[in-house]
């Protein structure tokens, strides 16, 4: 039985490797005050992830969303919102950038960046898009990190 187990292991290996079944989940906190003392941040702001991992949003405290921000995202990947206090799962197939809001917040600078894979191929159009307030300057802040590397973020 043991034997048997083991090879079923092996060869579920072999064939899942490729299709995302060792996909990390990452979680991102929505939060009122961030770790330097920044008001309504996401944390951490900036991530960068393997195609196929999935980001969970949680809504640490209260008031806050998680969506992407129009003409920040790769061509073919999908958008989403999340409610209001919503936590949220999203998973990202589509290699590339994605900017990402909590509306209440936008205007206070409440901006994430994902970066999947290496592809950068939508970065340029990213730093195009208009972003009002606070927000532009965070995302420069966050833009300036890929590529870099970044700060690794930590599988769960
Ligand atoms: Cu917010």
């Amino acid at each position: 039985m043991k034997a048997l187990t083991a090879l079923a292991v092996a060869a579920g290996l072999s064939t899942l490797a490729w299709s995302g079944a060792w996909a990390a989940d990452h979680e991102v906190r929505m939060l009122n005050k961030g770790p330097e003392g920044q008001p309504m941040q996401f944390d951490p702001a900036f991530l960068k992830i393997a195609p196929g991992d999935s980001v969970t949003f949680l809504a640490t405290d209260r008031g806050h969303n998680s969506e992407t921000i129009l003409g920040m995202i790769p061509e073919t990947a999908e958008t989403w919102k999340g409610k209001m206090n919503e936590e949220i799962k999203v998973t990202f197939d589509v290699e590339g950038i994605y900017g990402i809001k909590c509306m209440p917040h936008f205007g206070m600078g409440m901006v994430g960046l994902i970066q999947v894979g290496e592809g950068t191929a939508n970065l340029d159009a990213a730093q195009t898009a208009k972003l009002p307030g606070k927000a532009k300057t965070r995302m420069a802040e966050l833009m300036a990190q890929v590529g870099s590397g970044g700060a690794a973020a930590p599988a769960n």
